[in-house]
């Protein structure tokens, strides 16, 4: 048994994608984080911080785009360089990794609470993969009686459009499954657009699911409105300083059954992609409803002073 079993089971579920969701990786990698602590058993101070750095960047290399594992990870070990004994650090882990999932939880409540206001009776909206911040919001305005109809892309090539179809209609709600290449097609039917996210730049970009540049262009063109629905815990710090996001490459046996194709032919499966800050209409946050040019001041105010020590300290 070592002291890295959990957070490596952790790692290896989030990279599997059976832990999925921006959301739902980053309170997992803060609840390994916290039992990591917990059930440290190593002798000093010294030894406890290299040890959870080791843990930190098995945690981190299982998915490289979504900043919410950073961000996660980073707000349950933030004070251990302050900690003046093991059992102070040790503690200062578990206490941050309870507080980041739960505030991480109640988050996902407020956007659902301020999207829902943007929904209308009546309205169709559109969503894409399967997030569960877009989600509430879509699932809180059905909740409130108002009539509305849901577009969920397929969002090939891993399919999660199933798991928002599947989780729609056990709502209750009148959705309805298309294949990615039919959006444009369905936006001129759309009143407004529903995404999540996996990190948002600090000049108001959006990284997100493949496919979700496609939906933001077609709303532009069709007049309907684009709206992300995430916790700012996504809100990538080190893109102020010149850092770029990396998109994440899976296998080409997601595309296409290996054998299935000549061996010629190559297969390209980026799993992100990046919508222009001009792309968005509103960004819904548990701080309220923002727009892309105001995610820079959130992101300072939220980190205050400490945010420079990374531009000095890159
Ligand atoms: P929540 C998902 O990525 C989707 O891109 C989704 O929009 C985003 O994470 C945010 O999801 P993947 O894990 O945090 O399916 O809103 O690759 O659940």
């Amino acid at each position: 048994m070592s002291v890295f079993d959990t957070v490596r089971d952790t790692a290896s579920e989030i990279k599997d994608m059976k832990i999925r969701g921006a959301g739902r990786i980053a309170r997992a990698g803060a609840s390994a984080a916290g039992e990591f602590a917990e059930t440290y058993k190593g002798g000093s101070l010294e030894e406890f911080r290299k040890d959870l750095e080791t843990a930190r960047g098995i945690l981190l290399e299982s998915r490289p785009t979504a900043v919410s594992l950073w961000n996660g990870v980073q707000a349950c070990t933030k004070d251990v360089c302050n900690a003046s004994s093991l059992e102070e650090a040790k503690e200062s882990v578990i206490c941050n990794a309870r507080l980041f999932v739960e505030t991480s939880s109640k988050a996902v409540e407020f956007i659902a609470r301020i999207g829902a206001r943007r929904i209308s009776d009546g309205d169709v909206l559109l969503t894409h993969c399967n997030s569960t911040a877009a989600l509430g919001v879509i699932k809180k305005a059905h909740a409130q009686g108002k009539d509305i109809k849901v577009y969920a892309t397929e969002s090939r090539p891993w399919r999660q459009g199933l798991l928002t179809v599947r989780e729609l209609s056990e709502a209750g709600i009148d959705v309805t499954l298309i294949v990615d290449s039919a959006v444009r097609s369905v936006m001129r039917k759309t009143d407004r657009v529903f995404v999540g996210a996996d990190t948002v730049t600090s000049n108001g970009e959006l990284i997100n699911k493949i496919g979700t540049s496609q939906l933001a262009l077609a709303a532009d063109e069709a007049g309907v409105p684009f709206n992300v629905c995430t916790e700012t815990y996504k809100f990538s710090p080190l893109t102020m300083f010149g850092d770029t996001v990396a998109i994440e490459e899976r296998d080409c046996g997601e595309v296409a059954e290996k054998g299935s194709l000549p061996e010629n032919v190559r297969i390209y499966n980026p799993v992100f992609d990046v919508t222009p800050a001009k792309y968005i209409n509103s960004i819904i946050t548990e701080l309220g409803i923002l727009s892309p040019g105001s995610v820079y001041d959130v992101m300072v105010r939220q980190l205050g002073e400490d945010i420079f020590k990374m531009r000095d300290n890159p």
